[in-house]
């Protein structure tokens, strides 16, 4: 059994792709299981599987606990972890080739907060392997784009496990996408790019974080996609094949 976690920035496409990924398994012929691991959504893009709504109640905590919506948020949040043992047994019934974990919009509660990484490191499975998404529109500058890089190294030491970048909403940003691709590729096409910008100290501290992020070997290229036109999913895909079954087709 291989586990997706989705994680990413607030509205980047997280549940979406989840949506995109489970069709594109069973269309090719494995068995996926979707989970929604967040307590707070009201509408999805999926019918989930498994749905932690049903053993954390947001609306209940909020007035057991006489809460507010943000403190409701926080403890149904780090009520995530406790539910591990519950969502795992639920798996083993669907006995499934892939389970594809769509993470909570707030990605601070998630992954900055212990009950995330807890989750993620006890939920047993053969390979895990996390996707940061990445909102391209987000990423149209340097800076912004360093910054994102920058967020998803952060999560990657938080949650522990192989992660790919994932840029979503590639068909909104066609025209800019070659560019943001060569910041990735290459280090002086991005360096150069920083140069032209008018704020000379956060140029400068952009420059400092993407050298430790090429030295490192954590400057790769993020997987563009769009979870409209699908365009991306082949190579996400393969992407994800190669850190989950070597690049093995899945036995059946
Ligand atoms: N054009 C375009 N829109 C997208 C794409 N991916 C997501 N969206 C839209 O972006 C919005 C947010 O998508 P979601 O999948 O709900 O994002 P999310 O990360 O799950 O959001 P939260 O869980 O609330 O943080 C929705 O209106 C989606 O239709 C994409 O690749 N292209
Ligand atoms: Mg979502």
């Amino acid at each position: 059994m291989h586990t997706i976690f989705i994680t990413g920035t607030a509205g980047s496409g997280k549940s979406l792709l989840t949506a995109r990924l489970l069709e594109w398994y069973h269309s090719n012929d494995v068995v996926p299981i979707s989970i929604n691991l967040d307590p707070g959504v009201s509408k999805l893009h999926y019918d989930p599987d498994i749905d932690v709504r049903e053993f954390i109640d947001f609306y209940s905590i909020m007035e057991d606990y006489n809460l507010g919506p943000n403190g409701s948020l926080i403890l149904a949040n780090d009520l995530i972890s406790t539910k591990v043992d519950e969502i795992q047994k639920e798996v083993q019934e669907f006995n499934p080739d892939y389970v594809i974990i769509d993470t909570p919009g707030q990605i601070e509660l998630f992954a900055f907060r212990s009950s995330g990484p807890y989750f993620v490191s006890n939920f047993y499975s053969d390979t895990k392997v996390a996707l940061f998404t990445m909102d391209g529109t987000l990423a149209t500058s340097p800076i912004s784009f360093v910054s994102l890089m920058f967020l998803s190294q952060s999560i990657k030491l938080r949650l522990n496990i192989p992660q790919i970048n994932v840029l979503t909403k590639r068909d909104k940003i066609i025209d800019k996408l070659p560019e943001i691709l060569n910041w990735s590729s290459s280090i002086t096409t991005l360096q150069n790019s920083l140069s032209l910008e008018k704020d000379t100290e956060q140029s400068l501290l952009s420059k400092d974080i993407i050298k430790t992020l090429y030295k490192s070997g954590n400057m790769v290229s993020p997987i563009a996609m769009s979870n409209i036109t699908m365009n991306g999913m082949v190579n996400l895909s393969a992407a994800l094949s190669r850190i989950l079954t070597l690049g093995e087709e899945e036995q059946k």
